[in-house]
């Protein structure tokens, strides 16, 4: 029996007629609607919406097989093509086998190094402290929201670190006419789902769209600009770095246009994803008050009585419960929840599952994060466990994937 000959065709949901499964899933609670489909159809499904077949993965061995960089590639479709009105070809929303993906990936690698975070440390403590004045001085009847302090915790600091400019959220109600435009942007190429009529409905959205995209570029262009022009005395950041930054292979260096389109990029891919992070570790801490107690204690025991000190890089190193911690509210929320993949030629996983090349494959992150064969019958429990001794080593690594996959992986993830 060759291998073609006991294929299975991939479950689906059912749909209907002509639109198929396009509104199969409501988009306000997309992620929430691909778990329950996962939930209900198992490890691989499919929808068909508009005549194009998706396909979402969600068990560990057959997103080991798709992590097979020799097999698989990341593939930029849907909303995610749809940022590159304002992340063009910068490194979130380029395509592996453009020379921009490879330059920058090179040039920009050693700015996220675990050393180089030693750069960036008292730029975080400045936004930090920010935070913690503000919580110091509430009152205890005061109401804090938290997921809204996170943001502009993250947001500063990306745009400190990143390329020296202070949007001072924690000096505002409301977010800075950047963050709001940005925000617009990205909630409307995320519901476009291009429907038929979906131009004629929403033209106006589309013209604010593109009136956003103007004002972001505008704004990221003379931040650039600004900085050609001066000798840059302040404290090295990421500007800095993609300024003078050479292509090792090739000797060549970044665009301006190209660093418009990582600043943009880093803001997009880096403040909301962090942000839900730190909300999400503080809601678990707060439901698990003996995880929050041995947090309290490792802190204690690492930073003593110099409380009053930023911890140091070294310091932060030696605090294995609290990245444990961490890592494991991502497994449960990870808040980039999906990515992308498609076959460099006609693929069978699972042993019976075809699918044909440049099929549109997207990793499930949340459902994967809760594959009872790797995680055990309780995968709902907060246990930063999962992430402490030996676990990690010997769990099949493809069964926790917060940060994507090989090559196109989260290029900040020592940043967050
Ligand atoms: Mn991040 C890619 C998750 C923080 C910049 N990031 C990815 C991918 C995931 C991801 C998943 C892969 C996407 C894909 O395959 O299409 N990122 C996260 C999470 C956090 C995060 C869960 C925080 C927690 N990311 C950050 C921060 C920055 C950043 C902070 C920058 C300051 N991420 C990137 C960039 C890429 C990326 C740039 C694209 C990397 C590449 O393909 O070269």
């Amino acid at each position: 029996m060759g291998p073609l000959d006991n294929l299975e065709s991939i479950p689906q949901p059912d749909g209907a007629p002509l639109v198929g499964n396009a509104f199969t899933v409501d988009a306000s609670r997309l992620i929430q609607e691909l778990m329950a489909l996962a939930e209900e159809h198992g490890p691989i499904f499919k929808l068909e919406v508009m005549g194009n077949t998706l396909v979402f993965i969600s068990g560990a061995d057959m997103v080991a097989e798709a992590c097979d960089e020799k097999r698989f590639d990341k593939t930029v479709r849907g909303p995610l093509k749809r940022l590159r009105l304002i992340a063009g070809d910068g490194l979130f929303t380029g395509d592996t086998d453009d020379p921009n993906w490879s330059k920058a990936h090179h040039i920009l690698l050693p700015s996220f190094s675990q050393k180089a975070m030693g750069s960036y440390l008292p730029m975080m403590q400045d936004i930090a402290s920010q935070l913690m004045l503000k919580w110091e001085r509430t009152n205890s009847d005061d109401v804090i929201d938290v997921p809204k302090d996170m943001i502009r915790l993250t947001l500063d600091t990306i745009g400190v670190c990143g390329f020296g400019y202070r949007f001072n959220s924690f000096y505002r109600e409301d977010f800075h006419p950047f963050i709001e435009a940005l925000n617009r942007t990205l909630s409307t190429t995320q519901q476009m789902r291009g429907l038929p009529g979906e131009k004629l409905l929403k033209g106006a959205q589309i013209k604010q769209l593109h009136r956003d995209a103007a004002y972001m570029n505008n704004l990221v262009d003379e931040i650039i600009k600004e900085r050609r022009n001066t000798d840059g005395d302040g404290p090295s950041d990421l500007l800095d770095f993609m300024l003078s930054g050479r292509d090792a292979q090739t000797g060549e260096r970044l665009s301006d246009e190209n660093i418009r389109f990582q600043i943009n990029t880093f803001l997009i891919a880096g403040h909301e994803t962090t942000s839900g992070l730190l909300s999400f570790t503080l809601y678990y801490l707060l439901k698990n008050r003996h995880v929050l107690q041995r947090a309290y204690a490792e802190v204690d025991e690492v930073l003593g009585r110099n409380i009053d000190q930023p911890p140091s890089l070294q310091q932060i190193g030696q605090m294995p419960y609290i990245r444990a911690i961490l890592l494991e509210a991502l497994r449960l929320w990870p808040t980039a929840p999906a990515f992308g993949l498609a076959p460099f030629e006609d693929e069978v996983i699972g042993g019976k599952y075809a699918i044909p090349k440049g099929t549109f494959t997207t990793v499930l992150i949340p459902s994967l994060h809760r594959d009872k064969c790797v995680w055990g019958e309780d995968p709902e429990a907060f246990n930063p466990e999962n992430f402490m001794g030996d676990a990690e080593a010997t769990r099949d690594p493809a069964a926790y994937k917060p940060f994507g996959n090989g090559q196109r992986a989260c290029i900040g993830r020592q940043f967050a």
